[in-house]
């Protein structure tokens, strides 16, 4: 059965007023969630009893039929890694509910076992694009996928409900889409997979691909002419948004695409965009980790086997290919060019969370990660180092602070037994909510919530 908040968040109300937090620090809240909702919600973690579990309001409120959408005022499908992020939030909840999540995920997966980045809701045509006609991948899904972490949901969901016929069912799914983007996408077979489009990774406008970016649409997408108006800068102010060049240049990608009739293995091949990305890759190293054990849990060693292997291999090629040691950062990769892309950003951190970094580099990491100078914000973690040019702490993925980015630190942190560091990030995110409610993303040195309102899974912080 699916549980329902009965606590509705204070949104009438413009008073702003003051709550203890979880860490019993006195924080100014503002409308969107109310001091009552957030306890509830977050009682999960600070030891209430069950009874007084409470699922987080925006979960309920963003529920569609089979999923949950990400925002219901800008992003209105079912996009792949918000679902799983989703499904790690309501396995604390309702098992069931984070089930359903990702049961409907996987009925979007392709024959050769790829997974779109976007199932389209049929219902909802208009009101963001590009939806599937534009897309024209034959199916009602997008074609390209996003940060594997199909199996860290799987993983969450098993370790709260321990069920192994749940088990069962799912993973040859979650293996077939391993194995595609093993095939299809480790394209030097060293270990390291590629993202073919700047919506893969989903740090969309990361200044990580701004020189990329510029060379091809200087070279081939200049005159890309968008099939669509853009709807995403109706909700969110069009300077917090990806620029109309980066548009022309994602959709160039696509068009692309479309050419070779959706072939995922001549998609990899041809494409002029084929980055190693660090969060993409430490994602991909953990899944796999995540995926073996879950393959122990069902006892077939030999797959866990070959699974931990492919970890390995990711480990060992970010490491010699991706870390910086003048940086103390793992930078991406133009695995066209062959050249380190020699962008800091929080993407280079996300290793800590695979255990890529041996102690040295974590060390680094972490250093690199709580000096002021360069990622830490007064209310967050940076999305972008401070002192990189491209940095601009108001515009999604160029500098903002983001929820999902505190988790992966915060686990991170926490397997290397950074107790004192993982406990000051995580107060920052909880911080953030408590003040700003379940924002898209914020200013990290402000604290102001930013992008679209009522965003999903920024209710990780309940977890943490
Ligand atoms: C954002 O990406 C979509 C395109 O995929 C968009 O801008 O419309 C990204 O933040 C991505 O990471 C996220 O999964 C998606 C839905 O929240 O929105």
């Amino acid at each position: 059965m699916l549980g329902v908040s009965q606590v509705s968040p204070n949104k009438g109300s413009q008073k702003n007023y003051l709550s203890v937090n979880s860490l019993n620090t006195v924080v100014v809240q503002r409308p969107y969630v109310s001091a009552q909702a957030f306890q509830q919600a977050d009682s999960v973690h600070f030891g209430s009893t069950a009874n007084t579990k409470q699922i987080p309001d925006v979960l309920i409120k963003n529920r569609k039929e089979d999923f949950i959408t990400p925002s219901p005022h800008q992003y209105y499908h079912q996009w792949l890694w918000d679902a799983a992020f989703h499904a790690i939030v309501l396995s604390h909840y309702d098992v069931d509910m984070a089930k359903k999540e990702m049961n409907t995920l996987l009925k979007a997966q392709w024959p050769n076992g790829f997974v779109p980045h976007i199932q389209m809701d049929p219902k909802v045509v208009k009101e963001y694009h590009p939806n599937a006609q534009d897309w024209a991948t034959g199916r009602n899904t997008s074609g390209v996928t996003q940060t594997p972490m199909i199996a860290a949901a799987i993983r969450e969901i098993y370790q709260q409900a321990g069920d192994k016929e749940y088990l069962k069912q799912t993973l040859p799914k979650v293996l077939k889409y391993h194995q595609w983007l093993k095939s299809d996408r480790e394209i030097q077979q060293d270990g390291l997979v590629a993202i073919i489009h700047p919506w893969e990774p989903g740090s969309d406008n990361s200044p990580i691909f701004d020189s990329l970016r510029n060379k091809l649409w200087e070279q081939h997408y200049r005159d890309v002419k968008l099939p669509f108006t853009r709807v995403d800068t109706k909700h969110v102010d069009p300077s917090q948004r990806p620029s109309d060049k980066d548009y022309q240049v994602y959709w160039g990608l696509v068009e692309a695409f479309q050419k070779t009739g959706w072939d995922q293995a001549k998609m990899a091949e041809t494409s002029p965009f084929a980055v190693a990305d660090p969060m993409f890759n430490a994602a991909w190293a953990q899944a796999n980790q995540d995926l073996a054990y879950l393959y122990e849990q069902i006892d077939d060693p030999k797959t866990a086997d070959t699974l931990k292997s492919w970890a390995e291999q990711t480990k060992k090629a970010m490491n010699d290919q991706m870390w910086s040691e003048e940086a103390s950062v793992y930078y991406a990769k133009d695995l066209r060019s062959g050249e380190k892309i020699p962008v800091k950003t929080s993407n280079g951190l996300l290793p800590l969370y695979a255990g890529v970094p041996n102690q040295h580099q974590a060390k680094k990491l972490v250093a690199t990660m709580m000096d002021p100078d360069a990622f830490k914000g007064h209310y967050g973690i940076r999305g972008v180092d401070k002192s990189e040019p491209g940095y601009d702490p108001k515009n999604y993925w160029r500098g903002p602070s983001w929820i999902n980015i505190h988790w992966f630190l915060v686990n991170g942190l926490k397997r290397y037994g950074f107790d004192k560091e993982a406990a000051e990030v995580t107060k920052k995110a909880k911080d953030l909510v408590a003040k700003e409610g379940y924002r898209e993303y914020y200013h990290p040195d402000t604290g102001t919530g930013l992008g679209a309102k009522d965003f999903a899974w920024s209710s990780l912080v309940h977890i943490l």
